[in-house]
C-alpha cells in the first residue's frame, strides 16, 4: 500500500510539473502574440457598385408550380399576385450591389476551412434566405430549414414541400452536390458539401426543385476576409495579414456570374481601397 502511494505521490508531482511547464509555455506564447496581433494586418475596404440597367426580375407564374396559393404570400410578385418576381439583382439608391460577394483571395485559412459551417439557410414563404453567401470547398455541415406549412391545405398542414438541389457550377456546367425533400415544417437537412473545382472558380448553387424561383448561390472562400455586401454596396474587410492580393467582387446574376478582380496591397495598420463597377 505504500508503495502504491509513493507512486502515486511522484506521479502529482511529475504533472505539476509539467502543469508548470505548461503554463510557463502558454504564458510566454500569449507575452509574444499579444502585442503583434493588437497591430498586425490591415483593413480592405470599398464599395462594390452597379452602373448598368438594372434586368427585370425572373417572372414565374405561380399557377405553374406546387402551392401556388401559399408561395403567394411572398412579398416578391406582381400587384395581381399571379406572378413571383426573382430579384437577382438589386441595386440601392446609391448604386450599391446588394448581395455581392467580395473575398480576398490567396489565403488558404486551413483552421478557418476546417472550423467552419457557414450559416442555416431558411425556407420562407417558398423563397431561401439569404440569397448569396459563402461556402468552402469541402464544408462539414451544410444546413437548410424548412419554416413552411399551410394550415389551408390538407396536403400541406404539417409542411410545404421543399426540395433543395443544390450544384457545384463551373461555366455552363452543373454537378449535383445533394437533393433533398424537405416535407415537414421545422425540419431541415444537414449535409457536408464538396466542391471539386473551387480552386477553378466554380460556385455553389441551391434551388428548389419544387420552385425555382427558391435559389440561394455563394462563393467557395479560404479564409475569413470576406464580405456580402448590403444595398450599400459597402464593406470593411479586417485584420488582413499584410501582403499583396487579388481582391474580388462577385454577384451570381450580373457578369455571368463571373468575378471581377482587383489587385492591391494591404499594409499593417492600413486601410486598401477597392472599388467594383460592374456594368
Ligand atoms: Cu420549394
Amino acid at each position: 500500500m505504500e508503495a502504491v502511494a509513493n507512486i502515486s505521490q511522484v506521479k502529482e508531482v511529475w504533472v505539476m510539473k509539467i502543469g508548470t511547464f505548461t503554463v510557463v509555455a502558454i504564458a510566454a506564447v500569449a507575452f509574444l502574440a499579444a502585442p503583434m496581433t493588437s497591430w498586425a494586418g490591415g483593413t480592405v475596404e470599398g464599395k462594390v457598385s452597379f452602373a448598368g440597367k438594372v434586368p427585370a426580375p425572373k417572372e414565374f407564374l405561380f399557377s405553374k408550380f406546387p402551392n401556388p396559393k401559399f408561395c403567394v404570400k411572398n412579398k416578391n410578385k406582381d400587384a395581381k399576385g399571379e406572378k413571383r418576381f426573382l430579384n437577382e439583382v438589386e441595386v440601392g439608391k446609391d448604386g450599391g450591389l446588394k448581395n455581392a460577394v467580395v473575398a480576398v483571395m490567396g489565403i488558404n485559412d486551413e483552421k478557418f476551412q476546417a472550423d467552419f459551417k457557414g450559416q442555416d439557410i431558411t425556407s420562407e414563404l417558398c423563397e431561401f434566405l439569404p440569397y448569396t453567401g459563402v461556402v468552402t470547398a469541402n464544408q462539414s455541415s451544410f444546413r437548410v430549414m424548412n419554416k413552411d406549412a399551410d394550415p389551408d391545405d390538407p396536403k400541406s398542414v404539417k409542411g410545404v414541400l421543399h426540395n433543395p438541389h443544390s450544384f457545384e457550377v463551373k461555366g455552363t456546367a452543373n454537378t449535383t452536390i445533394f437533393n433533398i425533400a424537405l416535407p415537414e415544417k421545422d425540419k431541415g437537412l444537414d449535409k457536408p458539401i464538396k466542391l471539386r473545382k473551387a480552386a477553378d472558380g466554380s460556385v455553389f448553387k441551391l434551388i428548389c426543385d419544387q420552385h425555382e424561383f427558391m435559389q440561394f448561390w455563394a462563393l467557395p472562400v479560404t479564409s475569413p476576409h470576406y464580405a456580402v455586401v448590403g444595398e450599400d454596396g459597402k464593406f470593411s474587410i479586417k485584420d488582413v495579414p499584410a501582403g499583396k492580393y487579388k481582391v474580388v467582387a462577385w454577384h451570381p446574376a450580373i457578369n455571368k456570374g463571373v468575378p471581377i478582380e482587383q489587385e492591391l496591397e494591404v499594409k499593417d495598420g492600413a486601410s486598401a481601397a477597392a472599388k467594383f463597377d460592374f456594368k
